[in-house]
């Protein structure tokens, strides 16, 4: 595995961790810190004996957004040309889950960046905020498209308009959130929901999440004529046969990934 300095990397079973580490300016993201996240994402993609992955910051903080220092002084042109935000936006090309496990501080560019991830698991402790407005400026990264889609509109209009934070329990219930369990127990949880998925066909997992990130992109119509299109593809993966005769013989599968 690469060295990296502003992360830490661990293999964990079939899972892949990542956790933040800017512990000073509360894992605040600058471009070396995500286009660190983004290698390493895309190395544990394309290793076989890992399934799914887990972002991670400290019990304190997740990220505090990006980091702030970098954009006081910018013009629209050098925001532009930066390549801080195309460096987010390689979380997209991620075929395998990644989970975001949430403790403390989850703000902007952090917000952003759970909401990227395919699961969110969080710790009691949780703040989720949209506080660029108190700084001048809107979220970049998604805050105002995936955040409504998940929370409805007029929950994030009060948060992206003024910085209403929202609680663990208040995320969980706004459907923001999968999951919350007290602050010892949410990066264990995390890594053993990833285990579980990262047991399963891998094909398959990866056709499920192409498909339900598709929705987002596309009408019903045409959403359901592409998952279709998947599920009658699927059908020449060894897994597939694998899958279907297990449970007709009563016993565990066996995946291959083919
Ligand atoms: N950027 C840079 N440094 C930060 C950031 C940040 N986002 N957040 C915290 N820090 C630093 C502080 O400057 C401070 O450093 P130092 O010790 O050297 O003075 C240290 O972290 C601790 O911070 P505080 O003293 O403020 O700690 P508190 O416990 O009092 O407060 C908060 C914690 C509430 C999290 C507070 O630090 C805060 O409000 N931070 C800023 C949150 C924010 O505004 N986030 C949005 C940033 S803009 C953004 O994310 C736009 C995204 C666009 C695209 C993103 C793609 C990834």
């Amino acid at each position: 595995m690469k060295e990296y300095q502003n992360i830490l990397t661990e293999i964990i079973g079939k899972v892949g961790l990542i956790t933040l580490n800017r512990p000073k300016s509360y894992n605040a993201l600058n471009y070396h810190l995500l286009s660190e996240l983004m290698d390493s994402l895309t190395e544990f993609d394309n290793d076989n004996k890992i399934g799914a992955m887990v972002i991670t910051g400290n019990e304190k903080t997740f990220a505090a957004g990006a980091d702030i220092t970098d954009m006081v002084n910018a013009s629209p042109e050098e925001m532009r040309k930066s390549p801080f935000i195309p460096a987010f936006e390689l979380i997209r090309r991620i075929k395998k889950p990644v989970i975001a496990a949430v403790s403390g501080y989850c703000m902007g560019g952090g917000n952003e960046l759970a909401m990227s991830c395919d699961l969110i698991i969080s710790s009691e402790s949780a703040v989720f905020g949209q506080p660029e407005i108190k700084l001048g400026i809107i979220p970049g990264a998604g805050g105002t498209q995936r955040l409504t889609r998940a929370v409805g509109k007029i929950v994030a209009m009060e948060m992206i308009l003024n910085n209403r934070t929202l609680s663990a329990e208040e995320a969980l219930s706004f459907n923001l959130i999968n999951r919350v369990y007290p602050v010892e127990d949410y990066l264990k949880q995390s890594l053993i929901l990833a285990q579980e998925i990262a047991e399963r066909a891998p094909l398959a997992v990866q056709a499920a999440k192409e498909m339900i990130n598709h929705s987002f992109e596309v009408s019903l119509t045409e959403g359901l004529g592409d998952e279709r299109e998947t599920f009658y593809n699927l059908f020449s993966s060894q897994d597939q046969k694998e899958g279907m005769k297990a449970f007709l013989e009563k016993r565990n599968p066996s995946w291959k990934g083919a």
